[in-house]
């Protein structure tokens, strides 16, 4: 029997003149499409398209096409599925966002899968060959035992020197603004040991040093961690990954992961104000440990990248422009804002609305580069002002070099320091241009 023709799409997002952001190299992939592509039934032939780095032919000769949503980039992915229904293809869709407004995204494609693909995807596909397409797809998986991911399917694309591996998905932690916690609810899921270091492994048959640990606190099983570290230390490799900031008083924790290669991690510290930090669900957070845990992570040779929000209730413009010292202060390499923004499905987005603080209800542009809420204590125009503002400051290429290439720490890895230079370069120049920086 002749394969069935699948395409996989990672949509870009949108610039402000509705062209798909592009980029000519696309340094962080994704994990999804090349482990979807993993556990596609061998009655289809599968390929992947990165759209920030590749363009999608809509004529191309293909049967069924799969379309993955993250964030704001879901209303490319909605323009993609029309332009391949208008061809008469079936279409399929997956990921955050349509996961948190299925009904909304069926209306535009064939099948949703709402959350985890693992069983859902294989079985939606032999539904799809035996000609019973359901609406939606919705299998959570309690066990995340997955084939070897598809990077073969990626390789001669224009992609950077590091892969991604998951330990773990969804987070034990419940942030009221989280589509995380939205969408697994406290569920938390561990890969056996056995698998992330196999996958590590394959990554590292390929020729890549450099990986990414998927999971969104890889300090919430410490037991896990430290033996995880016992096999990624012999390989040698260099990684980054995401934690919760108290991870900064685990000094013993700390120096093995610094021995492993772990290079720079990402915390959502979110606001310098605690009774900010307070109204997101955040009061596990306290904002008067941050730089004293900030010191003890960086004191082990691991460097620090952000993510923060602005417009918080107790959040001001003193305490926004203040931001900007706090992130000089504490020389973070990579720092990242976001307006916060009550991404419907969340608890934030249900508080706004009781409310009546949306203030533009148009959710396909929800980009975190604008206010879309009323904050407490200026209007959403102010709050827009004010970000872009800390946006621009924290981004003048004196604060830049300092953290980057003007520090101590540059002699001893010189490259990891130019690489976080041009990073924060690229991300000056978005911000010139009015694009919230991330896709990397
Ligand atoms: C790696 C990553 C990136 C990378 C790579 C992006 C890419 N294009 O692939 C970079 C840094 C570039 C990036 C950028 C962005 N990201 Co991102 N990213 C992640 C991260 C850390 C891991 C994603 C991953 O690979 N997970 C592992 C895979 C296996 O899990 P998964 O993605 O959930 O996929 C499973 C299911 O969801 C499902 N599935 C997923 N996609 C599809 C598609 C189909 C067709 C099907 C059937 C199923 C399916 O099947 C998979 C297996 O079960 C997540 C956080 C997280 N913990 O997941 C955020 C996350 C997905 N990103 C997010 C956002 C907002 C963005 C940006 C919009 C940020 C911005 N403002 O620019 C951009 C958009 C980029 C784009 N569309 O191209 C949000 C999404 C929130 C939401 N409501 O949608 C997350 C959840 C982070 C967060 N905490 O808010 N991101
Ligand atoms: S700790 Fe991070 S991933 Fe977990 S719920 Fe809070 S914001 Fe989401």
């Amino acid at each position: 029997m002749q394969k069935k023709k699948l395409v996989l799409i990672q949509s870009s997002p949108y610039d402000h003149e509705k062209k798909p952001i592009k980029k000519s190299k696309l340094y962080f992939v994704g994990l999804a499409m090349p482990l979807l592509a993993a556990m596609t039934p061998d009655e289809f032939e599968v390929k992947i398209i990165l759209e920030t780095i590749e363009d999608i032919d809509f004529d191309m000769d293909v049967d069924i096409v799969g379309i993955g949503s993250m964030g704001h980039a879901v209303i490319r992915s909605i323009d993609i599925a029309k332009e391949f229904k208008k061809r008469g293809k079936t279409v399929f869709m997956g990921g955050y966002m349509v996961s948190l407004m299925p009904e909304e995204a069926k209306k535009y494609c064939d099948s949703v899968i709402v959350g985890d693909g693992e069983e859902a995807y294989p079985a939606m596909l032999k539904d799809y060959l035996r000609g019973e397409l359901k609406s939606f797809y919705n299998m959570p998986v309690k066990l995340i035992h997955t084939p070897l991911p598809r990077f073969d399917l990626i390789l001669d694309k224009k992609i950077g020197d590091m892969l991604p591996v998951q330990a773990g998905r969804g987070c034990p932690k419940s942030c009221s603004f989280c589509s995380i916690y939205c969408l697994y609810k406290n569920h938390y899921i561990r890969r056996p040991i056995e698998d992330v270091v196999r996958d590590i492994r394959q990554i590292k048959d390929l020729g890549f040093n450099k990986f990414m640990l998927l999971d969104d606190n890889i300090m919430s099983n410490r037991k896990y961690m430290m033996e995880l570290l016992d096999y990624i230390i012999p390989m040698k490799m260099t990684w980054i990954s995401q934690c919760s900031i108290d991870i900064g008083d685990d000094r013993e924790l700390l120096e093995k992961l610094s021995k492993s290669g772990c290079m720079t991690l990402s915390f959502g510290l979110e606001s310098i104000v605690q009774e900010s930090l307070n109204s997101m669900n955040k009061s596990w957070a306290k904002v008067s440990d941050y730089k004293r845990l900030i010191k003890n992570i960086q004191s082990v040779g691991i460097d620090i990248s952000t993510e923060m929000v602005v417009g918080a209730d107790a959040d001001t413009k003193e305490s926004i422009r203040n931001t900007a010292d706090f992130i000089k202060e504490c020389k973070i390499v990579v720092p990242r804002f976001y307006i916060l923004t009550p991404i419907p499905g969340t608890i934030y987005h249900k508080e706004m609305l009781e409310a009546k603080r949306i203030y533009i209800e148009d959710m396909y542009s929800y980009d975190g580069s604008q206010a879309v809420h009323i904050p407490k204590n200026m209007s959403p125009e102010e709050l827009t002002k004010e970000y872009w503002a800390l946006y621009e400051k924290v981004f003048e290429i004196g604060n830049i070099m300092r953290r980057t290439v003007l520090r101590k720490e540059f002699f001893k890895a010189p490259g990891r320091y130019l690489f976080y230079m041009a990073i924060n370069l690229y991300y000056r120049y978005q911000i010139k241009n009015r694009l919230t920086p991330n896709i990397i």
